[in-house]
């Protein structure tokens, strides 16, 4: 679908969307590319092993060194229990984030205008799944359960992004959640490839590029509405108009109020913070508004020559809040539906480790008697029945 669209470059020039597959220099997805040749070049540089023992001096002290030299915290390593739990409850959330914010997008599933648009919201929607199995994953490695992780979700001990507690009300709203959402999103998240730890930077360098997607379905959905008939280039500036700022929120609370940022900066987990990067999502939307034909909802947005960057209206940070501790829009469906989902999903969760543990006594009497026999997916069912 997008090589029509690639070979109009005339059209669209899309000024850097994300994901750019026409040739722009620096462009998001060339430093997803940096970070993996940098993490690729990390695991090959030496600091010595670890100090053994029990001395947490000596392992702070190598910690400290493993950081200063943007190498690698892996699983293995000696870390600060802060550290841990900071990456656990940023890690975790962002899993939630990426499990929770399938829904506001699975609303349109069934009602997508065409089959081609719906073959590609589903395979989007599908993307979002694997992006929180990834991060559980990378939450893992750092000694907490899936299931435990889910469990302070569904028990409102764990956040997940604001953004998926506003309504999807047209068609449009799927663009304006790939163009701007996405967009925010990868803004955050590309950093987050050179972000200390490991397996997280490993699934984020992963995340980014499937990412590469997400936003340009959502930037062409607004583009052909804001080139239709006039009442879809008005539903296309409605959705604009209403993620813009919770899109602008997403970044977190101010710098002066981030109660993280500058420990998690301190620890390369973080690489920029709240508002760098909200600034930078702005300047690189406004170019893109232009192409589209759309107009970003705020009369202060100015080029500031002297910052070399626009000046604009900070999101309303007393709604972010808000909308954090429960009161959004849509919080309670969204939890309230997630813990149907996972409760209707148990069955799953029993056949899975019922094959499982099938799988593991087979491999054991197999080792005892020396014979190996073939997995078969239906003896899960067939375990589970
Ligand atoms: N929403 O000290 P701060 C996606 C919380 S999914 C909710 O600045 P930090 C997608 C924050 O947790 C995108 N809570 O925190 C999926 C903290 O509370 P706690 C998700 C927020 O961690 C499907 C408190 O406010 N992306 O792209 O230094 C479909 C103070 O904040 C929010 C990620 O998760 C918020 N917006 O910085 C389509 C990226 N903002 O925990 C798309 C990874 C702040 O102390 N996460 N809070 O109770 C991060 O980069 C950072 O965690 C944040 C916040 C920038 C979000």
């Amino acid at each position: 679908m997008l090589q029509p669209i690639a070979g109009s470059g005339g059209i669209c020039n899309t000024r850097v969307v994300y994901g750019n597959d026409f040739g722009v220099p620096d462009s998001l997805l060339d430093q997803v590319d940096e970070a993996e040749r940098a993490l690729a070049e990390a695991a090959r540089s030496d600091l010595g092993a670890e100090p053994d023992g029990t001395d947490e001096v000596a392992k702070q002290a190598y910690f400290d060194a493993v950081i200063a030299a943007d190498q690698k915290i892996e699983p293995r390593d000696w870390m600060p229990e802060g550290y841990r739990k900071t990456l656990i409850r940023q890690i975790a959330q962002h899993a939630h984030s990426e499990i929770i914010g399938m829904q506001p997008e699975g609303n349109w599933i069934t009602r997508a205008p065409s089959l081609k648009r719906k073959a590609i919201l589903l395979a989007k929607v599908q993307d979002e799944a694997g992006h929180g199995l990834y991060l559980y994953a990378a939450a893992e490695t750092l000694g907490v359960s899936r299931e435990e992780l889910v469990d302070l979700l569904l028990q409102g001990r764990q956040k997940y992004s604001s953004i998926f507690n506003y309504p999807t009300l047209t068609w449009a709203d799927i663009g304006a959640i790939g163009w701007l959402v996405d967009g925010a999103a990868i803004v955050n998240q590309v950093p987050l490839c050179r972000s200390s730890y490991g397996p997280y930077a490993r699934a984020m360098i992963r995340i980014c590029k499937e990412e590469s997607f997400h936003q340009r379905q959502g930037y062409e959905i607004l583009y052909t509405l804001s080139h239709g008939t006039p009442a879809q280039r008005e539903m296309a500036q409605d959705a604009v108009n209403r993620w813009w700022y919770p899109s602008l929120a997403m970044f977190g609370p101010p710098d002066s109020e981030s109660t993280h940022s500058e420990q998690s900066m301190a620890w390369r987990i973080k690489r920029f913070s709240n508002d760098e990067l909200r600034q930078r999502f702005v300047d690189m939307c406004v170019g893109q508004a232009e192409v589209l034909g759309l107009t970003l909802p705020d009369p202060n947005l100015r080029w500031n020559e002297e910052r070399q960057a626009y000046d604009f209206t900070p999101p309303d940070f007393g709604e972010l809040m808000r909308v954090i501790s429960g009161d959004g829009p849509c919080n309670r469906q969204r939890m309230a539906h997630r813990r149907r989902a996972h409760s209707e999903g148990a069955w799953v969760r029993e056949a899975a480790a019922a094959y499982a543990a099938k799988r593991a006594r087979r491999a054991t009497e197999g080792r005892a008697t020396g014979e190996s026999g073939p997995d078969r997916a239906s003896d899960a069912l067939a375990g589970a029945a």
